[in-house]
């Protein structure tokens, strides 16, 4: 049986990314709501009622397990419909928020995010559940989003607003910063340069993985590679404006999408 995955449209290709690198034999449908992104700025019971019918969509596709890619609905909905659920469901916050308070040195974490998540502060509940002394400092970035979906990753415009954004953090002293939103991981390098070799970056579609790969095996329900017959390995719905997602999808997966 398939991973379902899913996201409030295209960023959670990153997680499913991932996913495809580090578990290769596991199969994925990913539901990305391109409809009714974006879910940074909507109220947590919007996005527990979104979450909600898309992991009702999810199950009629028989999956297994179910990762939340979105940072937002981690933080809004994934403890309240966690409980409902009989299969195993995981949320991209937990994770790299985990790797974080283990790794900090100076006990000083940055994390960036949507709106939601930063309001909802729960990379910093998160973490001061591992580490409770660790000094959580957030901001949100949202004009990240709509310029990596223009696909504006390198343009002068993104490190200028970059720059801005991250200005407070260069004037502390972090020494880890979590990328606590999909699109974020894509900015990787123009956050590099910005805050310097010093400081850590935390890439929370990457823990996911590992926290999926590890979950799945101590279920005891670990694909063993073979596909059946006439199955897609990977497939994709969304809820609106398919051709845009494919083109984004192209640009960020290891192959094409039909
Ligand atoms: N997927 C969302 C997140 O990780 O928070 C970002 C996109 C959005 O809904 N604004």
């Amino acid at each position: 049986a398939p991973i379902g995955v899913f996201d409030s449209g295209v960023g959670g290709l990153t997680v499913a990314r991932e996913i495809m690198r580090q578990i290769p034999d596991e199969r994925i449908v990913y539901f990305g709501d391109t409809a009714r992104v974006p879910y940074g700025s909507k109220s947590p019971n919007t996005i527990i009622r979104y979450s909600r019918q898309i992991i009702r969509f999810l199950r009629t596709k028989n999956v297994k397990a179910i990762v939340v890619a979105c940072n937002t609905a981690s933080a809004f909905a994934l403890e309240t419909i966690k409980p409902e659920l009989d299969i195993p469901i995981i949320g991209v916050v937990k994770p790299g928020a985990k790797v974080a308070a283990q790794t900090t040195q100076n006990g000083k974490i940055g994390v960036i995010g949507t709106e939601g998540t930063i309001r909802s502060e729960i990379y910093t509940k998160t973490i001061h559940r591992e580490n409770k002394d660790a000094q959580v400092m957030g901001r949100a970035c949202p004009l990240f989003v709509p310029l990596v979906e223009e696909g504006w990753i390198k343009d002068p415009v993104t490190v200028a607003v970059a720059e801005r954004y991250l200005q407070p953090f260069k004037e502390s002293d972090i020494d880890t910063l979590i990328l606590g939103c999909t699109h974020y991981p894509l900015l990787r390098s123009t956050v590099r340069e910005i805050m310097g070799e010093g400081v850590n970056l935390v890439n929370p579609a990457y823990e996911t993985a590992v926290e999926l790969r590890r979950l799945l095996s101590e279920q005891g329900i670990a694909n063993d590679g073979k596909t059946k017959d006439g199955e897609e390995k990977y497939q994709f719905y969304v809820s609106d404006a398919a051709e845009k997602f494919m083109q984004f999808a192209n640009s960020i997966l290891p192959y094409d999408i039909e």
